[in-house]
């Protein structure tokens, strides 16, 4: 009973992954998700470090492990490190699932819920495909959409399918926002920002979806790391009469985490924050100052489930939720290990999903079952996802960084 062998795969169905694979002595697999969206290669050459380290260890000592690469590195936290470490150790919650035949989340206490509220991604170009592409999710079974609007006079922003860069997708009705595999370049794509033009135009925005859609549906919106505190604090008021479930990373609060307080003095507007900072550290200040409502992080980037379930067994003291991170660029395995969590802890709020590619389908098959607005992880062992490894090798890496934005005058700004 002890780890056998280490497998990294970087593959690119339909977009890039890092994916772990451990083997014990006794054949049992678990898989992990390193994948770390734009730097996906440095996240493979951390875990081919750390993987003869592994060899050998009980697979068992779920919590030991973890704290031998974490205190053992020396250099602790930071994108990487926390990527490679979150993939160790979901890939090992995954084999103790299979070795003792119960799913994951019945391993972190059992379900308190019966399924978890999702939202998914709307955008438009303009109202009209802003409100065909709601209607789509909605006939999905959504009951929670994210609401991203292009701003008039700016080529491409963050979040809106049809603008410049963005990709039609998988056969689904309207367009789809995804980076990749739109922009596989070596240096990354250019974009512009403009507060002024999104503070003048995202409010009339949530306006008119409120007056076509009423009040029956969350809405939610990702500022995406854009405004100033005093901006981001005069926008949270600015959208309060359109009550929306959150705002997310309405400023790049984790260097500064006290610029949060400017925002929480002057708006009820619930606060979303997390995604790029990876460990429970860095949370300590946000959550006992209560400067958020919905933690960000995904089970893949922030340490594992080990990691995230001490995370957010701190913050439900405070009545704060998660709204865990799930874009593409989180693997169907990361995104299983975000479910079977979520589905475990109290203090769920709410998940994000965009549905995979059916490339990157094909080479995962997952057990997570989408129905009636609400995904599960579903019952089998583990964590749930196979990796079809020939497949896999038939999609080589592709280098595909995110874009850089400059506000008007050519300065670098937050993307
Ligand atoms: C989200 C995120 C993503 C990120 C992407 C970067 O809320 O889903 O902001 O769209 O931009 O994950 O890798
Ligand atoms: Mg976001």
């Amino acid at each position: 009973m002890a780890i056998e062998k280490v497998d990294v795969f970087v593959t690119s169905p339909g977009r890039n992954f890092v994916v772990l694979k451990i083997t014990t002595t006794d054949g049992v697999t678990g898989l992990g998700d390193a994948t770390l969206n734009g730097r996906e290669l440095a996240a493979a050459e951390y875990l081919k470090t750390i993987a003869p380290m592994l060899i050998g260890k009980n697979e068992d000592n779920i919590e030991d492990i973890w704290q031998y690469l974490y205190k053992g590195a020396y250099w602790k936290r930071g994108p990487v490190t926390m990527a490679a470490i979150s993939a160790v150790d979901v890939a090992l919650w995954d084999i103790k699932g299979k070795k003792l035949g119960v799913p994951v989340y019945d391993l972190l206490g059992g379900a308190s819920r019966t399924g978890l509220l999702t939202y998914g991604h709307a955008s438009g170009v303009d109202l009209p495909s802003l409100f065909d592409s709601i209607d789509s999710y909605l006939d999905k079974g959504f009951k929670a959409v994210r609401v991203q609007s292009a701003l008039p006079g700016i080529p491409s922003t963050y979040g809106v399918a049809g603008s410049a860069n963005a990709q039609t997708g998988n056969g689904e009705k309207g367009m789809r926002y995804d980076y990749e595999p739109a922009r596989r370049t070596e240096v990354p794509v250019e974009e512009v920002w403009d507060a002024r033009t999104y503070m003048n135009t995202l409010p009339g925005v949530f306006e008119a979806v409120r007056n076509k859609y009423g009040n029956g549906i969350a809405l939610l919106h990702d500022c995406h790391h854009r405004l100033s505190p005093i901006q981001a604090a005069r926008f949270g008021k600015m959208i309060e009469p359109y009550d929306l479930f959150w705002m997310e990373d309405c400023t790049p609060a984790e260097e500064n985490q006290e610029m949060l307080r400017v925002v929480r003095e002057h708006t009820t507007t619930p606060i979303a924050i997390g995604e790029i900072i990876n460990s429970a550290t860095d949370y300590l200040t946000l959550i006992k100052e209560q400067l958020l409502d919905y933690v960000r992080s995904a089970v893949t980037h922030t340490g594992g489930i080990t990691h995230m379930k001490k995370l957010m067994d701190y913050a439900s003291f405070y009545d704060i939720k998660s709204g865990f991170h799930g874009p593409t660029d989180v693997s169907p395995v990361g995104m299983a290990a975000n479910l079977h969590l979520g589905l475990a802890i109290p203090n769920f709020g709410i998940q994000e999903y965009m549905r995979h590619s059916d490339e990157t389908l094909e080479v995962f098959h997952t057990s997570y079952t989408f129905t009636d607005g609400m995904l599960h992880p579903g019952n089998k062992p583990g964590i749930g996802v196979e990796f079809d490894e020939k497949l896999a090798a038939k999609f080589p890496y592709q280098p595909a960084p995110l874009p850089v934005d400059r506000l008007l005058d050519g300065t670098v700004h937050e993307w």
